[in-house]
């Protein structure tokens, strides 16, 4: 295992690291102490050709304005919260509303907008790049001083990264956190992912309104075959239906789906032309699936001009606005009680 840091620049008067892990098998996984952010994967193809798999930037300066959060951690609260507001027990709590009145990943000062603490833990078989963070009582609006850890686990003998989130609170409160790293895995976004693979154990999806929220629905993907990923199924399709649900989210996903307990790998990816596949496991009961139908826009990534479906999001995670329906998750964590996930991302060829 090779680990590398370097200065990168410097955010609320401290540095901000960038640190490059690589396994013997040349997996590199690049990350920094702002926000957590992936900001680089480097995976092999069919043929051993290291191809980089996630949108990012090539500088720290890029990521200060990182409207679609790339690679970032995301928390307290990952996906919507209806107008900003829930109760717990008798206090209701009114927490940031920053995407048109509804809260969204944590508000603007969310858990990937500020700088973490960071170390290095490393041996021959595996290194760890362990970031933890003090979030005080109402920050952004959330109840209780939370304590958080988040560990980027990778192993020597295999390309797969874990992230482990554990965390622990004072008071009653929210906690919901996901990774919000766009997967692209034809490597240096040399297509869009609008033929890659995807399979998911999933045999519901969450209804979305309008404003993105969930109704409360859960819709059984039998009767609907656009959002049934059980047998695998390639993303293009939703860009052109005439669906409610993938219009309003923009020609594309934009939707929670209920995971299958026990059913792991709970996720697969797969880019045929290049051979990369990717596997998903997860403690999570649910993931955001998120096709980059916004993504484009006057800015290039890393030299690629930015275009709408260059990334899609696997947010793994509990459901969104869970606290609005009683039949969704829970994302209530008592006063000191440990929350910890953990979601793992195996890299493989075919
Ligand atoms: C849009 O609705 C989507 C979110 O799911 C996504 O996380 C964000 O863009 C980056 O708001």
């Amino acid at each position: 295992m090779e680990v590398r840091e370097q200065v990168v620049g410097r955010k609320d008067n401290e540095d901000i690291t960038l640190y490059t892990v690589k396994n013997d098998q040349g997996f590199q996984v690049s990350c920094m102490n702002y926000g957590c952010i992936i900001t680089e994967m480097l995976v092999p193809d069919r043929d051993g050709k290291l191809g980089n798999v996630v949108l990012g930037f090539d500088t720290f300066d890029e990521y200060e304005n990182n409207p679609h959060y790339f690679g970032a951690m995301v928390g307290r609260f990952a996906g919507r919260i209806k107008e900003g507001t829930f109760t717990i027990g008798e206090t209701v709590y009114q927490v940031a509303q920053n995407s048109n009145g509804q809260h969204l990943h944590g508000g603007p000062k969310g858990f990937h907008s500020v700088v973490w603490n960071s170390k290095v833990i490393k041996n021959e078989e595996e290194a760890i790049i362990e970031f933890t963070y003090f979030s005080p009582d109402s920050e952004e609006g959330f109840p209780g001083n939370l304590s958080m850890a988040v560990r980027y686990i990778l192993k020597n003998d295999s390309n797969q990264l874990t992230i482990s989130y554990s965390g622990k609170s004072d008071k009653t409160t929210l906690l919901n956190v996901t990774n919000h790293s766009y997967f692209n895995l034809s490597g240096n976004f040399k297509r869009t992912i609008l033929d890659h693979e995807l399979t998911m154990n999933s045999d519901q999806y969450l209804e979305l309104d309008k404003a993105l929220l969930p109704t409360g629905t859960l819709v059984s993907v039998d009767e609907d075959e656009l959002f049934d990923f059980r047998n695998g199924r390639s993303i293009r399709a939703a860009t052109t239906a005439e669906h409610p649900q993938t219009e309003l989210a923009g020609n594309g996903y934009d939707h929670p789906f209920l995971l299958n307990s026990g059913e792991q790998p709970a996720i697969e990816l797969a880019d045929r032309e290049s051979g990369r596949k990717l596997r998903v496991e997860t403690t999570e009961p649910a993931v955001v699936l998120y096709t980059g139908n916004g993504v484009g826009g006057p800015y290039s990534i890393k030299g690629t001009e930015a275009q709408d479906y260059l990334g899609l999001c696997l947010e793994t995670q509990g459901p969104p606005d869970s606290v609005r329906h009683p039949h969704f998750s829970s994302a209530v964590l008592n006063a000191d009680e440990e929350f910890k996930s953990e979601t793992t991302y195996s890299f493989s060829s075919m």
